[in-house]
């Protein structure tokens, strides 16, 4: 009798939570729904008692209102500051902030937690067993509880805690790509979320809510301003707007950055020049930037793109990249700033391989670079496209400082529409090993600092984030957002670890949610290579927009055409990059560069970023390369179809309003893979002049039809 009562109990607490609350996904992993596993439910609320926040600093209020909050929506039942110490409490604070912590002898633990990292820790105060989260400093409390939440969030045990959790890499930014009208560059959620107009004055609840959502992950910092910048920014009627930001993400540890035009002194000082060298140019960045100080006293610095795309910079007066990256660290020296200057630089007119041109820029200036500027290196030598190998800088410039800059916007991988998860693209760079000193030397321990001992360290990732109710567009894409701060805190993390708790929080424990969906996520990303770009091709997207394929892209810039990148011609297909060709692998270090040049070695997931091969080029699966390519496009789209079929099966688990959503994203996904995949064997088709193999479905029109389609107002242009 009393097992069918808790049988129909637990049925309608389920069937309340999946039918009754509408889920617009604004709530992101922070939704603190009430445990759903009835006995563990009952064993946290006898484990926890009650909790009180120890000193009243603004990042402690907030960790007190997100402790009451988590805690009553997760154990669905008021759980009380108390004041008495009883057991199963959770104390938090600082040793500064709180007798009771400096009474529980933590000073050795705390020794090697630097400014932000923390300690979960289950431990006697006056002779009760209590939970302790604690720190040197506020921020790392707040990190502490919403570890500790996140613990109760993904169902795991809170008995004996013993962790202790210290960023691997000191800056942790996302980039936003936001120009000062709220379009965002490469942003398909809706409109940036500074609005301007109404700043300094209204200070929209979002801003608080953006900054709790980065806080939970360990995000400490945003650059507010797109990097092909708007000198305005610098002005002081947006400075005070940028300030009454920073006021709000301050007590959340989020430090404001903004991006620096380098020809604003031109712009906004009446100079005549921008010349880093010129003794006006310096004093102007000088007194700009203490303005900037004034206003935001914890300024983080700069990130500057120059030279590229258009962008003004130092070579416009021909000075180095090293010369326009120090006058700006010394600006912003005297008040603790850094500068991040980017290494995505390319220029139609040399002659070189667009893959090349970074690393022969900057590798002459390692060791010319102020203490303070980091050269922010995005994860592939192209532009974040579906797979690329590791930029060759990572590892070549030991005396700099490099930071990863990572794309989380979809731009080249479906936008907001296809579910892509892409941790496992982040993991494939960092766990890449540039072999620079000896085996072992991967690319998170060049961006992490520790091989070659640099005390800055960072990632970037250029953001999805728009005013989307959602936040992100797609559901899914809020596990990019989430998976990039996680992997920034700790790059060794993995990207399986990352969807599991994700998919906990946002969704559901249900093992039978769980566990598929996870596999789903993990093989989205090849999934998308597959319909997209197998085997190492690359931009090969749509011009301008980027929107759907375009192979036959030709017209205008070479390295904006996508001819440049595939070369496919009668006799075979693929950007020959060995020795024997642009000489790209000869960038990395010699055992790298001959595992990518030897075909027996290359991976096949990259052979034509390296190599041109004829299209009876025998693969390993004794398929020859033409009919693999053909394999690869269709497996690619029968792959969505199968992510279809699962998460159909998944109706009724979780809410109908983000189930519906996904189901519809997932069906422009599947019209989309078949789109790419029907093109692309059309174009090339008529290169390859052969049949697309036996029991693959062929192209549904003509070439024709593919090239002539045009697209309207496509978003993020
Ligand atoms: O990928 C390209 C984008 C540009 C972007 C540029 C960059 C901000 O198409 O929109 O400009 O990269 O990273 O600077």
């Amino acid at each position: 009798m009393k097992s069918i009562v808790k049988i129909l109990v637990s049925f309608f607490v389920l069937l309340w939570t999946v039918s009754v609350k509408a889920e617009d996904g604004s709530r992101l992993w922070l939704r603190y729904e009430t445990v759903s596993d009835p006995e563990l439910l009952k064993t946290y609320r006898t484990q926890i008692s009650g909790w009180r926040i120890e000193g009243n600093s603004p990042t402690m209020q907030i960790a007190a209102k997100e402790l009451k909050q988590g805690l009553e929506g997760l154990l669905a039942s008021p759980v009380t500051s108390v004041s008495d110490i009883k057991t199963g409490m959770i104390i938090a604070g600082t040793p500064e902030s709180s007798s009771l912590i400096r009474s529980a002898n933590l000073q050795e633990k705390l020794k090697g937690l630097g400014n932000e990292g923390y300690i979960l820790l289950s431990t006697k105060i006056q002779g009760k067993e209590v939970f302790v989260i604690t720190a040197n400093k506020d921020t790392g409390v707040l990190y502490g509880v919403f570890h500790f939440l996140r613990l109760i969030q993904t169902q795991k045990s809170i008995n004996k805690l013993d962790i202790i959790n210290v960023p691997k890499t000191t800056l942790r930014i996302l980039d936003h790509w936001d120009n000062l009208d709220r379009t965002v560059e490469r942003g398909y959620a809706g409109f940036s979320l500074w609005d301007w107009q109404r700043l300094p004055e209204y200070i929209s609840p979002v801003y608080k809510e953006y900054a709790r959502a980065n806080a939970s992950i360990g995000i400490n910092g945003t650059v507010l301003t797109n990097v092909n910048a708007n000198a305005l920014i610098l002005n002081p009627d947006y400075l005070i707007k940028v300030a009454a930001l920073a006021n709000v993400f301050r007590p959340y540890g989020i430090r404001v950055y903004l991006t620096a035009r380098f020809s604003a002194p031109i712009e906004l000082g009446k100079l005549k020049t921008a010349d880093p060298l010129d003794p006006e140019v310096i004093a102007w960045w000088k007194k700009k930037t203490e303005e900037i100080y004034r206003y935001i006293p914890d300024f983080g610095g700069f990130l500057v793109k120059a030279n590229s795309e258009g962008q003004p910079g130092p070579q416009n007066y021909g000075r180095s990249h090293a010369d326009g990256a120090n006058m700006l660290a010394d600006a912003v020296k005297p008040f603790g700033g850094i500068v991040m200057w980017r290494a995505f630089v390319y220029d139609n007119n040399v002659p070189d391989d667009r893959a090349k041109q970074a690393y022969n820029e900057f590798v002459p200036l390692d060791g010319k670079f102020r203490d303070n500027v980091l050269i922010q290196v995005k994860n592939g030598p192209i532009d974040f496209q579906p797979r690329e190998p590791f930029h060759p800088l990572f590892g070549a410039m030991p005396k700099t400082p490099l930071m990863m800059e990572f794309q989380i916007t979809q731009e080249y991988l479906g936008f907001a529409t296809h579910l892509v998860y892409l941790a496992p693209l982040y993991q494939e760079c960092l766990e890449s090993d540039t072999w620079v000193n000896g085996k072992g030397s991967t690319v998170a321990k060049v961006i992490d600092g520790s091989l070659e001992n640099h005390t800055i360290s960072g990632l970037a990732g250029v953001t999805n984030i728009g005013n989307d109710r959602n936040w992100t567009g797609h559901p899914f894409a809020q596990a990019n957002w989430y998976a990039f701060g996680r992997l920034a805190w700790d790059p060794f993390l993995g990207s399986d670890k990352i969807a599991d708790d994700w998919i906990r929080m946002t969704f559901s424990n249900q093992k039978e949610f769980v566990d598929p969906i996870r596999d789903m996520m993990l093989n989205s990303r090849e999934t998308t290579v597959q319909y997209m770009t197998p085997l190492g091709l690359h931009h090969i997207m749509g011009n301008g927009h980027h929107y759907g394929p375009g192979p036959w892209v030709d017209m205008g810039r070479a390295d904006w055409t996508s001819v440049y990148y595939h070369k496919a011609d009668s006799l075979g297909i693929g950007f020959e990059r060995t020795a024997a060709g642009s000489g790209a692998t000869g960038q990395y270090a010699a055992p790298v560069d001959k595992f990518y040049s030897d075909l027996s070695t290359c991976p096949e997931n990259l052979l034509l970023w390296f190599h041109h091969l004829p299209w009876d080029y025998r693969m390993k699966s004794g398929k020859i390369l033409w009919d693999e390519l053909c394999f690869q496009y269709t497996a690619g789209v029968n792959s969505v179809i199968r992510m279809q079929e699962e998460w159909a099966k998944k109706q009724g688990m979780i809410d109908e309003d983000r189930f519906e959503e996904v189901k519809s994203l997932l069906s422009i996904q599947a019209k989309e893979a078949k789109w790419w995949r029907d093109a692309c064997i059309a174009y090339f088709q008529q290169f390859s002049k052969r049949p697309v193999p036996e029991g693959l479905e062929k192209p549904e029109h003509s070439l024709d039809y593919y090239k002539n389609q045009r697209f309207y107002y496509v978003p993020g242009n």
